[in-house]
């Protein structure tokens, strides 16, 4: 509660196992022991579906690769996902959907060299700066930047227009949008007859969205909404970026559709500075994915449901792979409610503090048998655990390579020595693969992506040696000779039919407004995301005490703040109809009466996750973090929830 201050994480560098409910520390083989036996244990009581593992999006593609192995070859379930279901994979789903491959279109370069760039739902400025260099550069050189975000954030600030729009709404945006540019003559007609399917379906079902109707729903002039619609039809190159503000809602992923129905309309796809790029979230969600960390997909985006694909890699690891899709993070956490799961391997997550409505997540991890933990700190997820591995993959400690939001594979090299008493990651999951009769060994970094390359077309052009000459090379590259590809989806400019393939679809989407009502005891919309000065669960950056440290808030507008008689600092009680927590309240001029705003950057001090929705996008399994129905108390009012 308040604003107490927790000491900065100590690494890990002892295993622990718990006896008699107590964590203690133990030897190497006892842990690993325990750890093997407790897997062992639980699959010939349950079979193999009744494991599951959490792979780590920070750690490198190697790393990625072989958890993904071990759940596939080693245990024979393709239960494993990773933090990517909290945030892209309803990008990932929407763009295989209508182009067959889940990845950001464009390279940065062409982010530079656009001429319109529209970032919807997305604070880069705080959340990808990197990016947001390009961004800067692209509008130096007389670009223009549209914002699409409820709040007015330091990305706003930068923009040439501003679209504030009601959380919540984007799909009557985007449709109003779409509506514009056909009753305009703006629509790209050779493109849509040679690249698309489904237009006509289309374009009745945003009929409705006129400019009025959609102005009174999202909140956005419609003068706006005009200009927008003109300014992406007519440029040359549009560049459409997205982030949370889009994926983190019960309909994740017909939001992301209808950012790509706009692509499809106005042929800005598949031209060099024209795209649509999700700016992924950890520094190797994209690589994690693509090694296959997913529950669908095999390394290299290769269809777990493809026999063709099965063989090869049951013949390269002596496995049988199960030949269905597992169960997503979401779907696992439902299993282990049911009893069906119960042991998870988790490397590198905390969903104790990072799922929609932790507290349930808590009751689920206590329901299991036995549960793993491979962190570099004793995170809250690991005091839960019955055995804790102290890895010492952090980036800057291993080799290997990252994958970043251009599909570009880079290079890292080991910089520091781990902490006495911590150990590889990869070296971590050999260790337990032995122990489960699999003689596993990996003398390098560089011998688990020959490996991996070997069985995944799009790397297989990536040696080692190439990546370092060339400095990084973007998927897909599938041989010694392949040059950079820097955008995809050429082939729906082709005029040849054959090369031209499966034509993308449109999407018939409708709105969905937030699963979280408001009412009269819950009347203020709480959307919640990040800041610059502080990374997720904090359990990486929390601890640290400087003048940029603000510690969590709950940010108001200064009419709510004095209708609620609260003023800057002041602790008030946040309740949703899931529980209450405390927080301070900072004034922010930047949001509107009736949207407040939340980290999850300090669950220690103040537990954002309690009062967040689990409400999921049935597609994707995301949770709509940015949607929940909240009141704020003063303390001492009679309303307090007792918690
Ligand atoms: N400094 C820092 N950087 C990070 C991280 C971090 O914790 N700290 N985390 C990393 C990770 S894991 C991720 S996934 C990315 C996330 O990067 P972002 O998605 O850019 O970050 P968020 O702040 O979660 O959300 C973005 C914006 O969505 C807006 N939004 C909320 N509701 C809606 C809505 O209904 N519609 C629209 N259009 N917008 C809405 C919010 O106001 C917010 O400004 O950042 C990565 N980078
Ligand atoms: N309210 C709210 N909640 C959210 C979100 C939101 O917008 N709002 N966003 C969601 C999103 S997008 C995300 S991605 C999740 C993030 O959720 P998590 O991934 O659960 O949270 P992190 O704090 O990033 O935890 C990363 C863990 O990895 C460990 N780690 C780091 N490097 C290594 C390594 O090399 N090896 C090993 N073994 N461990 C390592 C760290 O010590 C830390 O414990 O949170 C989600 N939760
Ligand atoms: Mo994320």
């Amino acid at each position: 509660m308040g604003r107490r201050k927790r000491e900065p994480y100590v690494r890990l560098t002892q295993p622990l196992v718990r006896d008699a409910g107590i964590l203690r520390p133990a030897s190497w083989d006892e842990a690993l022991d325990r750890a093997a036996e407790g897997f062992r244990r639980n699959i010939a009581a349950g079979g193999a579906n009744a494991f599951g593992m959490f792979s780590c999006a920070r750690a490198t593609n190697e790393m990625n690769y072989v958890a993904q192995k071990f759940a596939r070859a080693v245990i024979g379930t393709n239960n494993v996902d990773s933090c990517n279901r909290t945030c892209h994979a309803p990008s990932v789903a929407g763009l295989a959907k209508v182009f067959g491959s889940g990845g950001g279109t464009s390279s940065y370069q062409e982010i530079e060299d656009a001429d319109l760039i529209v970032l919807w739902g997305s604070n880069a400025r705080e959340a990808h700066p990197i990016f947001f260099q390009h961004v800067l550069k692209a509008v130096h050189r007389g670009a223009k930047l549209y914002v699409v975000d409820p709040r007015l954030t330091s990305t706003a600030k930068w923009a040439h227009r501003w679209l504030r729009l009601n959380v919540g709404t984007d799909i009557p945006l985007a449709s109003a949008i779409a509506r514009e540019i056909i009753h305009s003559g703006l629509a790209n007609r050779s493109f849509i007859e040679r690249g698309t399917e489904g237009f006509e379906e289309y374009a009745a079902s945003v009929e409705e969205w006129t400019l009025p109707v959609a102005e009174l729903e999202t909140g956005v002039p419609a003068e706006l909404i005009r200009e927008l619609a003109h300014a992406y039809a007519r440029a040359d190159r549009a560049q459409m970026s997205w982030t949370l503000g889009i994926t983190e809602h019960h309909n994740g992923t017909d939001n992301v559709l209808s950012l790509i129905n706009l692509s499809l309309l106005t042929g800005q796809v598949g031209r060099y500075g024209a795209g649509l790029n999700p700016l992924r979230g950890q520094n190797n969600v994209q690589g994690g994915g693509d090694m296959g960390a997913i529950p669908d997909r095999l390394p290299g985006f290769q269809d777990i449901e493809d026999a063709s694909v099965r063989e090869v890699f049951d013949a390269a690891w002596g496995a049988q792979i199960p030949p269905y899709k597992g169960w997503n993070l979401t779907q696992m956490l439902e299993a282990m409610e049911r009893g069906d799961m119960t042991t998870v391997y988790i490397i590198g997550e905390n969903p104790v503090q990072s799922e929609a409505d932790c507290e349930h997540t808590v009751k689920r991890l206590s329901n299991l048998d036995h549960v793993v933990v491979q962190d570099i700190f004793l995170t809250k997820t690991a005091q839960l655990a019955h055995v804790v591995l102290p890895a010492s993959a952090a980036w800057c400690e291993t080799d290997g390579t990252f994958t970043n939001s251009e599909r570009r594979v880079q290079r890292v090299r080991k910089a520091v020595d781990a902490p006495d008493g911590a150990r590889d990651d990869i070296e971590l999951l050999c260790e337990l693969a032995r122990r489960l009769g699999h003689d596993w060994h990996y003398d390098s970094a560089e011998q688990v992506w020959d490996e991996m390359r070997s069985l995944s077309p799009m790397h297989r052009g990536m040696s080692y040696a190439r990546l370092a000459d060339l400095g990084g090379i973007q998927w897909p590259c599938p041989d010694e000779d392949s040059l950079e590809p820097t955008y995809l989806h050429a082939r729906l400019w082709e005029t040849d039919p054959v090369k031209r393939g499966r034509p993308a679809p449109f999407s018939v989407l409708r709105h969905s407004p937030p699963v979280d009502e408001l009412s009269p005891e819950f009347p203020l919309r709480l959307t919640t995301g990040r800041r610059l000065d502080s990374y997720n669960t904090g359990v990486q950056s929390g601890g640290f005490s400087s003048p940029l440290r603000r510690g969590e808030t709950l940010d108001l507008c200064p009419q709510d703040a004095s209708d609620l008689g609260v003023v800057e600092d002041e602790l008030v009680q946040v309740s949703s109809r899931r529980g209450a927590i405390v927080a301070p309240v900072r004034i922010d001029e930047g949001l509107r009466p009736g949207l407040a705003f939340m980290t999850f950057h300090f669950p220690d001090e103040v537990d954002t996750n309690v009062i967040t929705i689990e409400a999921t996008d049935p597609v994707a399994g995301t949770a709509e973090y940015k949607a929940a129905a909240i009141r704020v108390d003063k303390l001492g009012s009679d309303k307090l929830v007792n918690h």
